[in-house]
């Protein structure tokens, strides 16, 4: 057939509407007249997915004739939420879907609101990719995900009795509406097995990996759509499937049950994602997930490399590849293997494109979430690999002895290979010995990795250390999410902010607008009675949308202390029934986050708000005053209604261990108020929105440190001077909050009062509660309040991940955009 590639597909109502029916006809079978709210939304999403194919195909040709640098972000997790009402959005078919969808007898957003989350990560690391993934298509930039096909993403939570439970969440059943399975382009993966040491024609040393065991990598690829919805690049997630090559040698064994068992085998590595943030189990099977995205994603890299050139000499002129912390770390090895071994590239050449094309990001400076794998796993499981570390580690501390001679300390600190038992492969230092860029996420955060994650490969390298403060995506978290507050400013300020942010300091003069204000505060209390509903229908808790949003959402950890936050609220309780002060106003603490399954403190933490909250709810004479909700199930769709309803944003990590926080921004870019502490991009934030706008308290990061030195944090010292710390640790410790449940929280007072309590809460709590009580009364100036708001959301275009990806295109990847041609 000659001419036009494509059939042409509409974008005007009609034409919609159209495709939505053909849909329902032909991919599902039902009549448009009986189909379900499921049928119609899936038949949107084909809609939808047909469009965005088109656009992907010929942004591909776009990227192919251009010759253009490609950029591979390679992560464990992409928490990327729901798709279609993100993808109207950003194809502008928003209102005439809305349109269509009426002549079926439905609405928009019920339909929108069928959809299931993709959760394929964790937290802050996951959505940063997500976010970043928006903004390259938004930026008409050749930059593509590379990650895991989970069957399960991260459990649902339900609450039972105030404690967590974990159910699977089965995505899988919802994938093929945004996806297209990619099986021309599977991939072989080779594991195990054993090295023979020979010799080639030559006569030079040539081992061999021989012996291994084959699994298959299938892509699914699901279509990213720029703002504009010209521009559509592509998430590659690899789903492990059994080998055929491999089946056949076992049958031709005669051994049918173990190939069937070694069936299940293989499609055990993409199951499930692991629910851990920042612990690190060590388990066989997280290791073989790590290798089998690296495997994958470089086999693709490379055959695409392959396509136009012949020599691997143009390799990192062509190709950046971005590590999203240490997880696919392996790829400094794996590409020195394929260059070495398949492609017979000189070691030292292949070093050199190797180093020149990776780059590292750091995402947390705590110690347990530093990866490191058993030397004897790795010498099983990728000995040719092990090899290739010790090579890599052999001539990097031949380097760092004619540096400092005789320095054996330095040596033993700097080693890739950490002295046993057991000998462990640190995966950072790997990172930072493979790549080019390693950079952290907020300034502090770059900062504390120069002094003291790294000092030594600081000196070595200073030039390869470097920040790229983290960013959102106003997309998702202004459009999508706000749409009211976005239509708002976009009557203000005119269209074009959502993708130049900065554009929203054209706000500050409205914040002294007093019918601005008043509209302003009109789309927060929208916002609040949405929550409202949502609350009620997942805790029965009534909350009332006149009382102030006090909101802490984010992963339960220690560092992020959702235990400060209930100290500061028994405080407030204590106050009020004790000694009779009452609030200036209602206030209404919304909690909500997921624990990591094994992680136990922070499942007691859980329960300890329920009943925190139940008991105030009991006493009559709090009630009214003093409300505590937890929203079950926290994941992307839930943050989009909670963000916007938020009046106070909680951000009170001990200072030097929230990496960046990405929540943090979301917030201000809503309209909330941070409560917060000098810490990750807090500081940045504070520095962009004015000290006058944000309320800081807490220890500096370098002041803990300094008393950590010292050993001068001495908790029962407080305790026994303070007579309110004294009472609200000591009410913790009776059975005040658990009645039936005696003893149940005995244990905080002994967590709360120990020398070597890691995350200073006594330390912070007395300036954190005086904060606290500053914001609530500035809450009831509406007119101060409102123009603090206004002006936060005018101040944070700076963490727009636009002006991150920027950053990183300009500094680190050398990347530019290619942008659509008239014709499209
Ligand atoms: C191997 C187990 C594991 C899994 C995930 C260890 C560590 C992680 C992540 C690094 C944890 C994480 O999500 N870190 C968060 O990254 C965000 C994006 O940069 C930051 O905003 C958060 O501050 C940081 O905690």
């Amino acid at each position: 057939m000659e001419g036009e590639l494509y059939v042409r597909l509409g974008y005007t109502m009609d034409a919609l509407y159209r495709s939505i029916t053909r849909h329902l006809a032909y991919s599902l079978g039902v009549v448009p007249t009986q189909a379900s709210k499921r049928d119609i939304y899936l038949a949107l999403s084909y809609s939808v997915r047909d469009r965005l194919l088109e656009k992907m195909l010929k942004t591909n040709q776009r990227y192919e004739d251009s010759g253009a640098k490609r950029l591979y972000y390679l992560s464990m997790e992409f928490l990327i939420g729901r798709s279609l009402a993100n993808n109207l959005r950003a194809m502008k078919i928003y209102d005439q879907v809305a349109e269509a969808l009426q002549l079926l007898g439905t609405d928009v957003e019920t339909i929108c609101d069928q959809e299931r989350d993709a959760a394929l990560g964790n937290g802050g690391l996951g959505r940063l990719a997500a976010c970043f993934l928006d903004s390259m298509a938004s930026l008409d930039m050749p930059g593509f995900g590379y990650g895991l096909h989970y069957d399960y993403g991260l459990f649902e939570q339900d609450i039972s009795n105030g404690y967590q439970r974990e159910k699977p969440d089965s995505w899988i059943s919802e994938a093929p509406a945004l996806q297209v399975e990619r099986a021309d382009a599977a991939c072989i993966v080779p594991m195990y097995g054993r090295i023979e040491e020979t010799k080639d024609k030559w006569g030079r040393h040539n081992p061999l990996w021989l012996g291994w065991n084959l699994v298959t990598g299938v892509p699914y690829d699901i279509p990213i759509a720029g703002y504009g919805g010209l521009t559509v690049n592509r998430l590659r997630l690899f789903a492990a499937r059994p080998s055929t090559e491999f089946d056949i040698k076992i049958f031709n064994e005669g051994d049918y049950l173990r190939a069937v068992e070694q069936k299940i085998e293989s499609e055990k590595i993409s199951k499930i994602l692991y629910p851990k943030d920042s612990y690190e189990a060590g388990r066989e099977l997280r290791l073989i997930q790590e290798y089998f995205l690296v495997a994958c994603s470089l086999n693709d890299i490379v055959r695409t490399y392959e396509k136009d050139y012949s020599d691997f000499n143009k390799f990192p002129e062509k190709v950046a590849i971005q590590l999203n912390d240490t997880h696919p770390a392996l790829a400094v090895a794996e590409l020195m293997r394929i260059l070495v071994d398949q492609k017979w590239v000189p070691w030292e050449r292949a070093w050199d494109i190797t180093n020149r094309t990776i780059a590292y990001t750091n995402h947390t400076l705590l110690p347990e979430a530093l990866e490191k794998w058993p030397e004897s796993l790795l010498a099983r499981l990728l000995p040719r690999h092990l090899q290739f570390i010790y090579d890599i580690n052999q001539q990097f501390l031949d380097r760092v002895v004619t540096l400092w001679p005789g320095d054996v300390d330095r040596m033993r600190n700097m080693s890739i290979m950490e002295e046993g038992p057991p000998r462990q492969v640190r995966m950072a230092n790997l990172a930072i010995v493979g790549a080019h860029s390693v950079n952290g996420v907020s300034a502090l955060h770059t900062d504390l990795i120069k002094k003291s994650l790294a000092p030594n490969f600081f000196e070595m390298w200073p030039e390869r250390f470097n920040n790229k403060t983290n960013g959102i995506t106003p997309r998702r978290w202004l459009c999508v999410a706000n749409p009211n507050l976005h239509d708002l400013i976009e009557d203000a300020i005119g269209p074009g902010f959502v993708t130049d942010l900065e554009r929203l300091r054209e706000l500050e003069p409205f914040a002294e607008d007093p019918a601005f204000c008043e509209k302003f505060m009109q789309v927060k209390h929208g916002n609040k009675e949405r929550l409202k509903d949502v609350i009620f229908n997942t805790t029965v808790v009534e909350v009332d949308p006149a009382s102030l949003f006090d909101v802490q959402v984010k992963r339960i950890h220690e560092y992020k202390r959702q235990l400060m936050n209930v100290l500061g609220i028994i405080w407030e309780y204590l106050a009020l029934t004790e000694d009779g002060v009452e609030p200036v106003s209602p206030k209404t603490f919304i909690f909500a986050g997921k624990a990591a399954p094994g992680y136990w403190a922070a499942k007691q933490l859980i329960k300890l708000i329920h009943n925190v909250g139940n008991t105030i709810e009991d006493d009559p004479r709090a009630r009214d005053f003093l409300k505590v909700a937890f929203a079950p199930n926290f994941r992307v769709t839930l943050a989009e209604q909670i963000i916007p309803a938020a009046d106070i944003s909680q951000q009170i990590s001990t200072a030097g261990f929230e990496a960046s926080g990405t929540g943090n921004m979301k917030f201000a870019l809503n309209g909330a108020l941070t409560i917060g502490t000098m810490d990750g991009a807090n500081i940045e934030i504070s520095q962009k929105v004015g000290r006058e706008n944000i309320y800081i308290c807490g220890l500096t990061a370098y002041e803990i440190e300094k008393m950590k030195r010292a050993g001068s944090y001495k908790p029962k010292a407080m305790y026994d001077k303070h007579p309110m710390i004294k009472r609200v640790v000591d009410s913790l410790a009776s059975d005040r909050f658990c009645p039936r449940e005696s003893g149940l929280f005995a244990w905080l007072k002994d967590y709360l009062l120990a020398d070597n309590e890691m995350f200073f809460h006594l330390a912070d709590l007395e300036s954190y509660v005086k904060t606290r009580e500053l914001s609530t009364q500035e809450y009831v100036d509406k007119t101060l309040w409102a123009k603090k708001a206004i002006l936060n959301v005018a101040r944070v275009g700076h963490f727009s991940s636009d002006r991150t990806i920027r950053q990183y295109a300009e500094e680190i990847w050398d990347l530019v955009a290619i942008p659509p041609t008239e014709a499209e």
